[in-house]
């Protein structure tokens, strides 16, 4: 007998984000009367949640709630939309159309590339929502499933191409996207125009109340898990025999999320179920999305996501019904490591002779300011480039398939605009959530502050002589840790206004998660402590090791092993 966790629950007991879903008509709720609504430049009632599933989050500036309060208008609203582009691969000359919509439609006139292998435009205003959809469509784009449940941008390993092996796993990180969408015609027929087909709606896979909750996926091409597939609901290792994909080790259950003081959540790494062999990987995928939506909890939104219906059912409960679904037993986890997270910037020769180039974009924030002039840049390249941009999950950008002929060309631009200047390692490996001013959900600054806050740890570094060291630093502005805090050998998660939790020894390879060394502190106490912990790692540290490694060897933090357990002792 089929088990479900929602079978012994009432209606009345499901969250109000399952019944918007049930009572939606397949995501359309009253989306297209709000459109029509030119008082206010928000969504009303459902539909606020309902044009998630399409891509966009209802957003104001909280830099101008207070002025905008005193003057009683209403916040400014404008949505933000984040593109659906599984592997993150563009080609240059669509990047155009991107670039130039960011320039006259939006407010900040910036595109931000995302860790997950994508770019948001923040502040569309409501009526030019259809054009942004519209522009998309005529390059072969859309933003359908990047926002709430559903299967969101998978992502796969972007470094450069080494083999044929790269582009097959991007072929099947584009096929799983397409096979995980919904069915539903809602977005064409909303944001498209397209005239209503009168078919009855189904959705085969997703089900008509779709995901308890947010599902994610990666293909990832060990030794470079650039991808952090750890932090992951459904991840596919790629094993390969003779430049050719031949199957996939399968991991679930992995997400950093938690709430400050609820014990009850708890970030997890996506634990190892079995080998598959390739052409069994969309029968798997389907198992393992269809057994999260009929398990996964619908009464409680903070114990939804796959992780939680792991330890809510047993592992060997939620592999062995992912096998009987897909009639498949899986086989024995076939041998794999992992050397590095990060990006290899620069240039890299391909298999087919041609280069790639990767650059590095702080915060993945793509504008023109002062001595930064990342936008202007990356277009230049894109109107002389015939190949790909590749977005990759640390939120920069690799300018791929150069042929020779263009190559100095491409370099001069990237030089003069800002993108090839040097940086430090602590830089390179440094990442922050947008957060303030357009998160809703922002207790304190992330991107704004990375920049400035990396130099004044570049300058500890030098004081005791590691400045060529790599360490991953990480800052989300909140628990629910989008800059993958958890995962970073220094983390900082906003608590506050100007305070935060700092977590360290997650290590270079992404499979440990950091622990809580000092609460609700200040940026000017969390360098005084970093202060003294780089100063012992510089001075005891073996030869090599790393400070995540460190810190965890001399017993500074306790290491992780059970998160469940540990995570919160
Ligand atoms: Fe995230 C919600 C930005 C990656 C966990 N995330 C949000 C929202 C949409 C806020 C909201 O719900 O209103 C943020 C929009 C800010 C803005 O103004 O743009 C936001 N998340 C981001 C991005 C843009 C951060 C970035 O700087 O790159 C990333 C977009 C990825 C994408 O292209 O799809 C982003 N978010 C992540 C990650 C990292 C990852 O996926 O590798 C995580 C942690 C991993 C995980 O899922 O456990 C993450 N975001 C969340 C959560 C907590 C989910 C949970 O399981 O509880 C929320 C809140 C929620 O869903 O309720 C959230
Ligand atoms: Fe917003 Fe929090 Fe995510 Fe940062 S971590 S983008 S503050 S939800």
């Amino acid at each position: 007998m089929e088990k479900n966790y929602n079978k012994i629950v009432t209606e009345k007991e499901l969250t109000d984000a399952e019944r918007i879903k049930k009572n939606s008509n397949y995501l359309r709720g009253t989306i297209v009367n709000d459109l029509k609504n030119e008082i206010t430049n928000g969504f009303s009632g459902d539909n606020f949640s309902l044009i998630r599933f399409h891509g966009m989050y209802q957003q104001d500036d909280r830099d101008l709630r207070i002025e905008r309060n005193e003057q009683k208008l209403e916040p400014r609203h404008a949505m933000m939309l984040r593109c659906r582009l599984p592997g993150g691969v563009i080609k240059a000359k669509k990047w155009l159309k991107i670039d130039d919509f960011a320039s006259k439609n939006t407010l900040y006139g910036t595109i931000r590339l995302t860790n997950r292998q994508t770019f948001q435009f923040h502040g569309i205003l409501k009526k030019k929502l259809k054009n942004v959809h519209k522009m998309l469509h005529n390059i072969g784009l859309d933003s359908l499933a990047t926002a709430n449940d559903v299967n969101r941008n998978v992502l796969c390993t972007s470094n450069p191409m080494e083999s044929s092996i790269h582009q097959q796993a991007y072929e099947w990180a584009q096929k799983i996207s397409n096979f995980l969408l919904p069915h539903t015609k809602a977005y064409a027929e909303i944001w498209l125009d397209q005239k209503k087909i009168i078919t009855t709606d189904k959705e085969p896979i997703l089900g008509r109340t779709y995901l308890p909750r947010k599902f994610k996926t990666t293909l990832v091409i060990p030794p470079y898990n650039d991808v952090d597939l750890y932090a992951n609901d459904m991840n596919f290792v790629v094993i390969s025999e003779n430049k050719k994909i031949i199957g996939f080790n399968v991991l679930v259950g992995g997400g950093l999320s938690f709430i400050h003081g609820n014990k009850n959540t708890w970030p997890f790494l996506a634990v190892e179920i079995g080998y598959i062999s390739i052409e069994n990987t969309l029968s798997i995928a389907k198992a393992i999305v269809t057994v999260q939506r009929d398990w996964g909890n619908r009464t409680d939104r903070t114990n939804a996501k796959t992780r939680y219906t792991i330890k809510n059912f047993g592992l060997d409960a939620f592999k062995k019904e992912i096998e009987i679904r897909a009639n498949i037993t899986f086989e024995p986890i076939r041998d794999y490591n992992f050397i590095s997270r990060g990006d290899r910037f620069g240039w890299i020769k391909d298999i087919n002779n041609n280069w790639s180039l990767t650059l590095f974009i702080q915060n993945g924030r793509i504008y023109d300011h002062d001595d930064k002039l990342y936008k202007t840049g990356l277009a230049k390249i894109a109107s002389i480039h015939d190949g790909n941009f590749r977005i990759t999950s640390n939120q920069n950008i690799i300018v791929s398939e150069v042929s020779e002929k263009n190559k100095n060309q491409i370099e001069k631009i990237a030089l003069s605009y800002g993108l090839m200047n040097k940086i430090s390692n602590l830089r390179q490996n440094s990442m922050a959530c947008v957060s303030f001013p357009t998160c809703p959900l922002a207790m304190a600054e992330a991107e704004r502050m990375l920049s400035c806050f990396v130099t004044q740890l570049e300058n500890i570094m030098l004081k005791y002589g590691v400045e060529k060291e790599t360490i991953i630093l990480r800052v989300s502005g909140c628990p629910n840790g989008c800059g993958r805090s958890l995962l970073a050998e220094i983390g900082l998660i906003g608590k506050s206004l100007s305070r935060y939790n700092l977590y360290i020894g997650g290590n270079r390879i992404g499979n440990r998660i950091s622990k809580i060394y000092k609460e609700n502190i200040t940026e000017k106490e969390i360098l005084i402590h970093l202060k003294h912990l780089i100063k012992t790692w510089s001075n005891e540290r073996r030869k090599n090791e790393d400070f995540g490694d460190f810190v965890i060897r001399k017993k500074i933090i306790k290491e992780i092993i059970n998160p469940i357990n540990d995570f919160w002792s």
